[in-house]
């Protein structure tokens, strides 16, 4: 028989999970105007766990509006100093509530709850420390022009105005974070859309938000459908820039939308990441790290490892480690102690993995370990990994975001072939590299196409450092200094002496 999640819930979110939930615009809560809602599902049980509103286009315009007037009102008032601390407290109380926080995100999304903890919410109150920092560093310079004591030249950075932000269901804290936290130490104001699957935590972030005092308008949440609310995001001419993560073949259209009134947009897209292991790899430290690379949150990652290339003389012995590792997860319920490795998000999910997987198998693929689902509740699958992969097949040339690995092997030690190899790929979000030779390591890191180059690791991420994708998958940078560049303005201002 099926467990019932929302029995595991230890802390206040199972209170908060229960309650009527609503649409936070310009500071009020309230119902979608249409009255519509839908329901929110445990991946893990497959149960109905709570009812959100469907927002669309009407719930849309009053989160506009309501974010101009903050950004034309107060929000435009305070110093950068005042924004940041404002920020720092909401960090601060995002830490202290970590444990209900954890909860909630582990019972929508499917994590176990120690990860959620750490990794969720623990990035997601970092990258508000660190941004918080920044809010009173957003400044322009005085610049040189034409004949010197003639004029007198500075440039401005200026919010660049209402914010929408569309947030996919694997990580819904951490990828708020990423747009919220610049956007607010930036001075914009903010509409987040989370993703109609996973809309809890984003819902408790509003009154979190609410809490600690950051004026009416300044962050609005929409919970609804992409087609609808996430589309009049996009379409809409009151919004000034949208900040996407999700899938590539969305974020296209999403920038279409925004040619319409030439938006800013930042996209942080698909990803099919490489980890090439050369033969004088540290296998002993590689190996467990290859393996959570592409099973840690069951492979939904935009930086999954899920191509692994590897020197051929070593190719079994690592394909062998990976499958020990995988037999040592723990597949259960995120709020089961003991859990290392949760359910898919979604039966829609799980369907697609298993296609590609059919595929690839139909292709000539051998699966080594895994390639099934599990029990009859929730979206649970096997590890996988499949062997006799190459460029050209599905399962290895578009993303599966499943917990599914794709090994091939190389020969020739050439750095430019192995590269051509790894940047054999539309997507260029990040790659890891397994080597003892530090000259091999540096090497290879200008060779590789991708955002994140990751030397004997792979995840790792950090506020300071810029993150987003070449090629497909992505346009521009999040978290760092880059991230307050792509929420502000600059304006030249100059003066005839
Ligand atoms: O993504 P969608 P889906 C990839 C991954 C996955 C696939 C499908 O390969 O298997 O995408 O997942 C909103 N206008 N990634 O279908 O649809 C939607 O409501 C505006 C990689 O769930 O792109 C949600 O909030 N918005 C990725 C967000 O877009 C729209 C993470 C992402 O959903 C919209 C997730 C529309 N027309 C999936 N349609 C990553 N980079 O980490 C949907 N949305």
């Amino acid at each position: 028989t099926a467990i019932s999640g929302a029995d595991l819930l230890k802390t206040a979110a199972a209170q908060f999970i229960a309650k009527p939930h609503k649409l936070f615009i310009g500071g009020e809560w309230r119902d979608a105007v249409s009255g519509e809602t839908f329901d929110v599902e445990d991946p893990a049980t497959g149960m109905v766990i709570a009812k959100v509103p469907a927002a669309s286009v009407q719930d849309v315009d009053l989160a506009v509006i309501a974010a101009r007037k903050a950004l034309e009102g107060p929000w435009s008032k305070m110093t950068g100093l005042e924004r940041g601390k404002l920020i720092s407290r909401f960090a601060s109380k995002l830490e202290e509530l970590a444990d209900e926080l954890a909860e909630i995100e582990a019972i929508d999304c499917g994590k176990p709850v120690a990860y959620a903890k750490y990794v969720d919410v623990g990035l997601s109150a970092n990258t508000y420390h660190y941004m918080a920092g920044w809010a009173s560093k957003v400044s322009g310079e005085t610049v040189s022009v034409s004949t010197p004591g003639e004029f007198h030249a500075y440039t401005l950075r200026e919010p660049v105005g209402v914010v929408a932000q569309i947030v996919p269901w694997n990580f819904p804290l951490v990828l708020t974070a990423y747009k919220l936290a610049p956007s607010l130490a930036a001075g914009c104001t903010c509409i987040i859309k989370p993703a109609e699957q996973t809309p809890l935590s984003t819902l408790r972030l509003a009154e979190i938000i609410e809490a600690v005092g950051f004026p009416p308008g300044v962050v609005n949440v929409l919970t609804g459908y992409g087609a609808t609310a996430g589309a009049a995001l996009a379409e809409h001419p009151g919004v000034d820039k949208i900040a996407f993560t999700g899938s590539t073949e969305v974020g296209k259209m999403v920038a279409r939308s925004a040619t319409h009134s030439l938006k800013r947009v930042t996209l942080e897209l698909g990803g099919k990441s490489p980890m090439v292991v050369f033969k004088d790899a540290d296998l002993e430290r590689a190996i467990p790290a290859l393996a959570s690379a592409i099973f840690f949150h069951q492979g939904q990652v935009c930086t999954a490892g899920s191509r692994l290339i590897v020197h051929r003389s070593i190719h079994d012995q690592v394909v062998e480690g990976i499958a020990a590792e995988a037999s040592k997860l723990v597949i259960g319920h995120g709020l089961e102690p003991g859990t290392t490795m949760g359910p898919l998000i979604s039966s829609r999910q799980i369907d697609r993995v298993m296609a590609y997987l059919d595929q690839g198998v139909a292709g000539g693929a051998s699966v080594v370990c895994g390639g099934g689902r599990l029990g009859n509740a929730g979206y649970f699958m096997e590890p996988t990994i499949l062997t006799g992969t190459k460029a050209g097949m599905a399962v290895v040339d578009q993303e599966i975001f499943g917990p599914v690995l794709c090994a091939m092997s190389f020969d020739d030690d050439e750095l430019d072939t192995v590269a051509a190899e790894a940047n054999n790929s539309p997507f260029g979000l990040s790659a890891s590299i397994w080597t003892r030779d530090l000259s091999t390591a540096h090497k290879m890191a200008k060779r590789i196409k991708a955002g994140s180059v990751w030397i004997n690791m792979h995840h790792f991420f950090d506020p300071a450092l810029p993150f987003g994708g070449f090629k497909q998958s992505g346009w521009g940078r999040e978290q760092g200094a880059d991230a307050i560049r792509t929420f502000t303005e600059v304006k030249s201002v100059c003066a005839a002496l």
